[in-house]
């Protein structure tokens, strides 16, 4: 989502690395390659302006810490930097104290509207909520037959009302209504959408706002059209007062500046990002996480939420102590293998790996199950000992292994290579700035695989 971006910012940060100390001249040409960078980013030109003014003074006042080299200094202020710029933390939704909640979803035509109310009914539901869709959508034809084929995919109620009813409010009222009666907490009321921001579509939802009182106004803007999603998020927050926004189409390749501008221009958090045309392709927007990401610090928070139920907890919080210092066994890489597979689909969780060093090459790998049983295969072949310590692992050893697991001692010979720089890559990684910064965020279980075959 910030590939680009995060790319560039790794460059200029490299530059700095040869730098013994960080002066104006410098730092003065990292700054100008940051600029270069936000804007072709599409991030809004009044955003990048503040965010270099902040770094400038951060970088040459007195905050400055002697013990970090000038990338590391420069990485650390820009961090702090976008997470202010992006908003410190995360804007979670709110709920009335009488139920049901209603939220309005807003925005421009074709902006993802009809979709993210199914994706976030479902994501309510999964949350805590009981959540119920209604469309007030009455002048497309088949808008309103739209979230009904979503209800039915998603599983969630939807409040279908007369086929014939062409109010709006009659619809909504109704919904409420239908909501408050079968105990449902949330009221997500899909509206129309118009190409241009018009009188007539204000007016329409000036009313629902008034008479339904909603707690949250969503608007849901198309990430792909970049500066425009900002801008049309500012008008209507300006004529209707928004409470939040979702972007979507974050899979595609926008550049990413839009997330980083909506909050400083329109005063609204980004509440949601949406990244597929699955109903579960929605994420929480974190914007910590988010400046990890574009700095190439990986996303490791979303990796672990996402792990969340095929990793046990306790688990990576030793696994990462360990790594750390060193004591990470064969039957440790065993372990780790397991919950891999667990995992299922890996592309899109590699994606939110760091970006640092030998982990960039994982990005392009694909996993492949068979490879992964081979190994676990091995692995379950070695004595406890063996697995202690592969050291003792010598020629006769190999070839008992090899012939109990049904490979070759190639194949043993392979993996006991790929743990030795596995282990020897974690230990480099947990060292540095960028180690500590890792292991302060909590290193997931499924973290060290290396660079397995066909993995
Ligand atoms: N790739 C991708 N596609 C999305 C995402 N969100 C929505 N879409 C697609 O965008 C298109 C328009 O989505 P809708 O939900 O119908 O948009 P809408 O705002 O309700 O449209 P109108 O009701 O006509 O104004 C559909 O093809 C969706 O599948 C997303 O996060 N990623
Ligand atoms: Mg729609």
């Amino acid at each position: 989502m910030f590939d680009n971006l995060s790319e560039k910012l790794q460059r200029v940060f490299k530059n700095l690395r040869g730098e013994g100390k960080l002066s104006a001249e410098n730092m003065e040409s990292a700054l100008r390659e940051i600029r270069m960078a936000l804007l072709e980013a599409d991030v809004n030109f009044r955003v990048v302006k503040q965010l270099i003014e902040n770094i400038k003074q951060k970088a040459m006042g007195e905050e400055v810490l002697a013990a970090l080299s000038p990338s590391q200094q420069v990485v650390k202020i820009v961090h702090e930097e976008l997470i202010k710029i992006l908003g410190s933390h995360e804007s979670k939704l709110r709920f009335a104290n009488e139920p049901p909640s209603v939220f309005l979803i807003v925005g421009l035509q074709g902006s993802g509207k009809t979709t993210t109310t199914g994706k976030l009914a479902r994501w309510l539901s999964r949350n805590g909520h009981r959540p119920m869709m209604v469309s007030v959508d009455v002048y497309r034809p088949a808008a309103r037959e739209q979230l009904k084929v979503i209800a039915r995919e998603t599983g969630q109620p939807v409040y279908e009302g007369a086929a014939e009813e062409k109010q709006p409010m009659e619809l909504a009222r109704a919904a409420r209504r239908e909501s408050a009666n079968s105990g449902r907490d949330v009221l997500l009321v899909d509206t129309a959408g118009r190409l241009h921001i018009d009188d007539q579509l204000m007016g329409e939802l000036s009313e629902l706002k008034e008479q339904l009182n909603p707690v949250e106004i969503l608007f849901v803007a198309d990430a792909m059209t970049g500066q425009d999603a900002v801008k049309s998020a500012d008008e209507f927050h300006k004529r209707l007062g928004i409470t939040g926004v979702i972007l979507t189409k974050m899979d595609g390749d926008a550049r990413g500046g839009g997330a980083l501008s909506i909050r400083h221009v329109t005063g609204q958090p980004l509440k949601f990002v949406g990244v597929g045309e699955k109903f579960d392709a929605l994420e929480p927007f974190h914007p910590d996480r988010a400046a990890n990401r574009i700095l190439g610090m990986g996303d490791i928070l979303s990796f672990i939420e996402k792990a969340g139920e095929a990793i046990d907890q306790k688990q990576a919080v030793e696994m990462q102590r360990k790594l750390i210092e060193n004591e990470f066994t064969l039957e440790d890489f065993r372990d780790q293998l397991r919950q891999i597979r667990k995992l299922g689909p890996l592309g899109s969780l590699l994606d939110m790996m760091p970006k640092v060093g030998m982990l960039k090459d994982l990005k392009d790998v694909k996993i492949d199950e068979k490879e992964i049983e081979r190994v676990v295969a091995i692995i379950d072949s070695m004595t406890p000992r063996e697995r202690d310590n592969h050291m003792i692992i010598n020629g006769s050893r190999r070839r008992r292994i090899a012939r109990g697991s049904g490979t070759s001692v190639q194949e043993v010979n392979q993996l006991l290579k790929q743990y030795a720089q596995a282990r020897k890559m974690m230990k480099g990684l947990s060292g540095g700035f960028i180690g500590r910064k890792l292991g302060k965020m909590k290193m997931p279980a499924g973290f060290p695989f290396g660079n397995m075959p066909g993995m």
